[in-house]
């Protein structure tokens, strides 16, 4: 028992210390006023895909439950809007099993960092709508309910819809259709992510420059 005990004290003590590294290395990032951008949306809708398409990396993507079982995070070059960070997330379900909760919010910590979410759909599936309303649901029980989020509609290549750029009622861009796996629509996103990304440093430029000339 008393060796238990000390497993659980060298557990916590580490836990304690990722946390801890997490946080210099979250803050080291907003220190240098980086766009940060989380893929998030329910298990198979295509986060890893999208993922790999736009950064090129090798993250696994397969159809099953669950592919994703850690946040991977790449940086992604925009052109003139320069380097944001973009996130690979475990994929969101519903009603995850009590024991899972604690470790896929743990999971989701970084998710709730972002700038930015961007809320991948299988715009394929039947139970799209269920889905969407899903993941929102988990976004608002870890804090992340009221970040800017723009749904990808991914997967047009099954369901014949044209890539395009969505906005609401206030101009404000909602939703782009795509697909990750032909990378039509991909452009538009990137175009998206670059505009994001230089209204984001335009008010850090513009204090910096008053900074300079005190
Ligand atoms: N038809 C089609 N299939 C796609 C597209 N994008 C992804 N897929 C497929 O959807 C399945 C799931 O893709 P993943 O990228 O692993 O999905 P995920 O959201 O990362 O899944 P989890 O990690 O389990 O949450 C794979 O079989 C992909 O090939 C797409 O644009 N069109
Ligand atoms: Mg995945």
């Amino acid at each position: 028992r008393r060796l238990l005990g000390e497993r659980v004290k060298l557990l916590k003590s580490r836990l304690t210390q990722l946390e801890r590294q997490r946080g210099v290395r979250r803050r080291a990032r907003e220190r240098r006023d980086v766009l940060t951008v989380s893929l998030v949306g329910y298990t198979n809708a295509g986060k890893s895909t999208l993922f790999n398409a736009l950064t090129k990396a090798g993250a696994y993507a397969a159809d099953q439950l669950f592919a994703t079982l850690d946040t991977t995070s790449r940086r992604l070059f925009l052109g003139d809007a320069g380097n944001i960070v973009l996130s690979d997330t475990v994929g969101f379900i519903r009603d995850l099993p009590h024991s899972l909760v604690a470790a896929f919010h743990a999971t989701l910590e970084e998710t709730v960092a972002a700038d930015v979410l961007l809320h991948v759909v299988d715009s394929s599936s039947e139970d799209r709508e269920g889905q969407i309303a899903a993941v929102n649901a988990v976004l608002e029980e870890i804090g992340a309910g009221s970040l800017p989020q723009i749904q990808i509609w991914n997967k047009i290549d099954a369901t014949l819809a044209s890539p395009e750029v969505q906005r609401d009622a206030c101009g404000n861009i909602s939703r782009v259709l795509l697909s990750a796996r032909t990378g039509e629509g991909l452009s538009l996103l990137r175009q998206v992510l670059s505009d994001i990304a230089l209204a984001h440093k335009a008010p850090l430029a513009a204090t910096s420059e008053t900074q300079d000339s005190v």
